[in-house]
């Protein structure tokens, strides 16, 4: 184990009343909420490409995150060095996961082959450190939109050498995710879309990705990868528009390309406010579906437009969110990866500590205020009675589709206005919701 943050001792649950940053007011790992630990209920992770990677680099700024373990290069010993910094890490804040493209934690090489070798000795080394420490990798993905080889896409790119290329980076990635025991496998097509329609063969590029995906599907079950294969929604940045524009979109394309009995989605909280709707809304979507595998954990800021990757600390979403989960049964596979960084002008080390905690404790709370909400019962039992006229033999009738327009013609000339609807309740709903929080 490294010693790169000497003076931060494990992290422990304090409780609501400890003044100490560095504890746990609300997240007890082996505290029980309906039937199940805290831990396991959330199955946190830590993403590699935020926590070891970001620099707190942007368009107005160079780097401020300058690590006292990192010389900042992307050799192959910054790649050795940074792993038990991670893990040490992950040890000290309690999370159990992390997640990790292919390119945070290998440099590239000059050929792919030298790429794929770096990235086995990297991959040696995680697996060990893995079995060490007991930490586990909740999904490996590959990053196919930084190098300029990509900047048409990969799946989708008009040129197909990229698309090869593509192939044959998946195949490689999902290999290691294999290896290291990865619970999924995450598609995030940050370049699969397109900037300007002028240039642009939507329908062929979709067609691509299809059969890009069918071969995904084939080759998982030709090494016997036992993963969950995911596709995480996002409609734009770094492109105008990407094709996983929102869970709705996502499903469809499966449906379309008969994939949807392979994948689920990995809904990430900033991804939904950017396509316009609520995280709950995204996750409704994915649940109604079937198809909600894993969430990355983070927040937008909603006077920008664009994916700031913030850590979670508005407890209504982290609220809305568990009572999505809590309905759903739980993860199988997947867990609250914090796909969130740190603030460029926190730029300490103890920053990476502080963002941890903020969200595992915003969970906590969330958690714990969802579970709340469920018992009291009042915010579901109004739903429920809200659509009570269904529970009817015509309700029964129409829902499994022995009626048709004449028959109901028949009926609403019987009935005549309508004098039996009642109020929506919004405002005593918030006020309800907000009881708990
Ligand atoms: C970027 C995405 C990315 C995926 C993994 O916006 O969230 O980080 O989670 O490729
Ligand atoms: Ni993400
Ligand atoms: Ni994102």
């Amino acid at each position: 184990m490294a010693d790169a943050f000497p003076k931060i001792k494990q992290i422990k649950y304090e409780g609501p009343d400890s003044r100490n940053p560095l504890s746990f007011k609300h997240y007890n790992a082996d505290e029980e909420v309906e039937g199940k630990t805290m831990r396991d209920h959330m199955r946190f992770a830590s993403s590699y490409w935020h926590t070891m990677r970001g620099q707190g680099m942007e368009i107005f700024g160079w780097p401020t995150m300058v690590r006292p373990w990192d010389d900042g290069s992307n050799s192959m010993e910054m790649a050795f060095r940074r792993i038990p910094v991670f893990f040490e890490f992950l040890e000290k804040t309690g999370i159990d996961y992390y997640c990790f493209h292919d390119r945070d934690v290998a440099p590239e090489g000059r050929n792919l082959r030298e790429t794929n070798r770096n990235l086995d000795r990297i991959v040696k080394e995680l697996k060990k450190i893995q079995k060490n420490s007991g930490k586990k990798l909740l999904w490996g993905t590959s990053c196919m939109f930084l190098q300029p080889r990509f900047m048409h896409g990969a799946a989708t790119s008009p040129n197909i050498e990229a698309f090869v290329y593509a192939a044959a980076q998946v195949k490689k990635a999902m290999e290691v995710t294999l290896e290291l025991g990865g619970e999924g496998y995450v598609f995030w097509g940050g370049r699969e879309g397109y900037q300007t329609l002028l240039n642009t063969d939507m329908k062929r590029e979709l067609e691509h990705l299809g059969v890009f995906m069918q071969m995904a599907v084939d080759y998982r079950k030709e090494i016997g990868f036992n993963g969950q294969l995911l596709i995480e929604p996002k409609p734009k940045e770094p492109t105008k528009h990407q094709y996983d524009s929102d869970a709705a979109a996502c499903l469809n394309f499966l449906r379309q390309f008969k994939l949807l009995d392979h994948f689920k989605l990995n809904i990430e909280t900033n991804h939904a406010q950017l396509a316009g709707h609520t995280m709950q809304h995204d996750l409704e979507v994915a649940i109604a579906a079937k198809a909600l595998g894993s969430i990355d954990a983070n927040m937008g800021d909603w006077q920008l437009g664009w994916d700031t990757d913030q850590f979670p600390t508005d407890l209504y979403i982290t609220t809305h969110t568990m009572l999505c989960l809590l309905k759903m049964g739980g993860f199988t596979s997947g867990g609250l990866n914090f796909d969130a960084k740190v603030r460029r002008e926190s730029y300490e080390p103890v920053d990476m500590f502080h963002a941890h905690i903020a969200g595992m404790d915003t969970f906590a709370r969330g958690l714990k205020i969802a579970a709340r909400i469920r018992k009291d019962g009042r915010l579901a039992d109004f739903v429920r009675d809200r659509y009570s006229s269904w529970d009817s033999d015509l309700g029964k009738k129409i829902e499994k589709r022995k009626t048709s327009f004449a028959e109901l013609e028949v009926l609403a000339l019987e009935i005549g206005e309508i004098k039996t609807n009642r109020s929506g309740r919004q405002e005593y709903l918030e006020t309800l919701f907000n009881e708990f929080i």
